[in-house]
């Protein structure tokens, strides 16, 4: 899943494809590289962003999501109604929503769904997360989650555990090393860690967390890693490279080893 912020603020690619033409340019790139989806969002959600309304959200998102989806797989990154249901209208069939409540809207148009965890909102997630056991509370979040999701009707439901989302690093790594529980439950996985801060400070020899660009080899080393634990779909920002590294490793090419 190629990565594709419409946002002036995002953390890692924000004001660089507000460019409607710009952002379709890169969206046909990944899909050229190989993403099987791309991830349209139009609103930011790390730690403190401002929220958008939505109008502003389907002016930035509705004209890229247009433009890629007779080329590839569009999913729509929003927590919004409106959003989600003008992308769909758009030529989008995936919702990646995390807030993991917008299960009616694609079972109403009869397309897939993401369902993350998140502890607090974007505004105050990252203040003081707390978890008793940060496996099992997500594990059993996103199986309620999406049982629900499957009841309702939604046809296909993705699970991800929001790494960096109301998650201090030690529960991001914990999340990541459990991984094939999440796996064993047997809904289709998706993982996000591409170019997340909590990447920038796993080096103990560092003082300063590494700035957000240079954050490329964790990156990677994270998604191989769930890949190999056993996830469907990498989120990743790098989609060459992310391709590059599975392949090593024989994952996205029919299982090398
Ligand atoms: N991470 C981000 C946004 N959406 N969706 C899912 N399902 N999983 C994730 O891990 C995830 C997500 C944050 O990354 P990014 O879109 O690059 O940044 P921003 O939220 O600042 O736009």
């Amino acid at each position: 899943m190629g990565v594709l912020n419409v946002t002036p603020d995002s953390f890692s690619d924000g004001g660089r494809y507000l460019d409607h033409d710009v952002a379709i340019a890169r969206g046909l790139e990944m899909l050229a590289e190989g993403a099987a989806v791309i991830d349209i969002g139009g609103e930011s959600s790390r730690p403190g962003a401002k929220p958008v309304t939505a109008a502003e959200e389907c002016r930035r998102v509705l004209p890229v999501v247009e433009a890629l989806a007779p080329h590839g797989r569009v999913s729509i990154d929003t927590a919004k109604v409106a959003v989600a249901e003008a992308a769909l209208a758009a030529g989008a069939t995936l919702v990646n929503d995390i807030t993991a409540s917008l299960a009616e809207v694609a079972a109403a148009a009869g397309v897939g769904l993401v369902v993350m965890h998140m502890q607090g909102t974007p505004q105050d997630m990252q203040r003081s997360p707390r978890y008793t056991d940060v496996v099992a509370e997500v594990r059993d979040f996103l199986l309620a989650r999406a049982d629900k999701a499957l009841t309702q009707g939604v046809p296909e439901v993705w699970v991800d555990p929001g790494i960096g989302f109301g998650k201090y690093p030690g529960h991001n790594l914990t999340l990541l090393c459990h991984l094939h529980q999440l796996v064993a439950d047997g809904h289709p996985v998706l993982v996000g860690t591409s170019r997340k801060s909590f990447l920038g400070s796993l080096d103990p020899v560092r003082v300063e967390p590494s700035p957000v660009h240079d954050r490329t080899e964790e990156s990677l080393a994270t998604a191989v890693w769930a890949m190999s634990a056993g996830v469907g779909m990498v989120r990743a920002h790098d989609v060459a490279g992310t391709i590059q590294a599975a392949q090593v490793v024989g994952y996205g090419s029919g299982g090398r080893w």
